[in-house]
C-alpha cells in the first residue's frame, strides 16, 4: 500500500545547502539551561559549518544556569521578549533587535525575565586569531541604530553590518539584508564563504545551487562555501534576513 505523506513542508537537505521551516524544528535541550528550548539550526554535525546557530527559547525566568560560550566568540540577537544578559560581571538588557558580539575568552549567562518568554538567536565560532591583530572588544547594539548601505548594481537592496568587519579583527559579520517587493541580490554569488541565515521578515524566492525555494519569516538556510545563490523579495512587505558571513580570513 502506498503511504501517503500528509505533511507537506518546504524543508529541504541539498549537497551545499539546507532549509529547515518553523515546522520541521524539533525541541532539543543543551546543557545548563533551564526552562530553554534549544533548537540547532546549523552546527559541524552534518555540514561544513565552521559555526553554530541555535534558536534559544526561553519559558518565564528560563535562562542559563551556569556561565556559556567558553572556548568561543559568541554572538547573540534577541528576537522576541527580552533577556537578562551577564557578562565579566556586567548586567545588561537585551530587548528586541539588541544584540551583543563578546570574543573568545568573554563568558554568559543569559536568563528571561519572570514576566514573559523571550526568543535568542545565538551564534559561536572557534576565533581565527592572526598575528599583530588585537582580538576584538565586546560589543553591544540594535539593529535598528545600524546605518543602511546601498550596496553597488546590480543590488537592489539595503544592508546593515551589525559588526564591523572592515576592522580585520573580525573573522565573521552579522549583517540584516532588506529588500523592498521585487527588490534582488541582483547576481548570482558564488564565494568561499558560509552563510547562516535566518528570515526576520516577508517573503522571497531563494535560488540555491539550481533550485528556487519560497521563503518567509522564520524560514532558516544554511549556505555551505562555493553555494550558488541570490534572493528576490516578494509579496507586499518588506522580506529581510540576518545573515552570518565568515570574512577576513584566507580560508586555509
Ligand atoms: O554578502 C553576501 O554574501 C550576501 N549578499 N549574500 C546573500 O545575501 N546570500
Ligand atoms: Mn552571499
Amino acid at each position: 500500500m502506498e503511504y501517503k505523506l500528509d505533511m507537506p513542508s518546504r524543508g529541504c537537505v541539498a549537497a551545499n545547502y539546507f532549509l529547515i521551516t518553523p515546522a520541521n524544528l524539533v525541541a532539543n535541550a543543551l546543557p545548563h539551561f533551564a526552562r530553554t528550548i534549544a533548537r540547532p539550526l546549523a552546527t559541524p554535525r552534518d555540514c561544513a559549518a565552521k559555526f553554530a546557530q541555535y534558536l534559544l527559547e526561553f519559558e518565564p525566568s528560563g535562562g542559563s544556569t551556569r556561565s556559556q560560550g567558553a572556548g568561543f566568540e559568541n554572538f547573540l540577537f534577541q528576537l522576541e521578549g527580552t533577556v537578562s544578559l551577564t557578562e565579566q560581571d556586567q548586567l545588561h538588557s537585551l530587548g528586541s533587535g539588541d544584540y551583543c558580539y563578546l570574543p573568545p575568552g568573554v563568558e554568559f549567562s543569559i536568563q528571561a525575565s519572570e514576566s514573559s518568554s523571550a526568543v535568542t538567536l545565538w551564534t559561536k565560532r572557534r576565533y581565527e586569531q592572526v598575528d599583530g591583530l588585537p582580538v576584538p572588544a565586546v560589543s553591544f547594539g540594535n539593529k535598528a541604530a545600524a546605518a543602511d548601505i546601498v550596496p553597488p548594481a546590480p543590488g537592489q537592496y539595503t544592508y546593515r553590518e551589525l559588526l564591523p568587519t572592515a576592522n580585520p579583527s573580525y573573522d565573521f559579520g552579522m549583517n540584516v539584508l532588506t529588500a523592498e517587493p521585487g527588490g534582488s541580490i541582483g547576481m548570482i554569488e558564488i564565494h568561499h564563504q558560509e552563510h547562516g541565515l535566518l528570515m526576520l521578515s516577508g517573503r522571497g524566492l531563494y535560488y540555491l545551487a539550481g533550485d528556487f525555494h519560497e521563503v518567509a519569516k522564520g524560514d532558516y538556510i544554511y549556505m555551505a562555501p562555493y553555494c550558488p545563490q541570490t534572493f528576490y523579495a516578494i509579496g507586499d512587505e518588506a522580506a529581510s534576513y540576518l545573515l552570518y558571513k565568515d570574512v577576513n580570513r584566507d580560508g586555509f
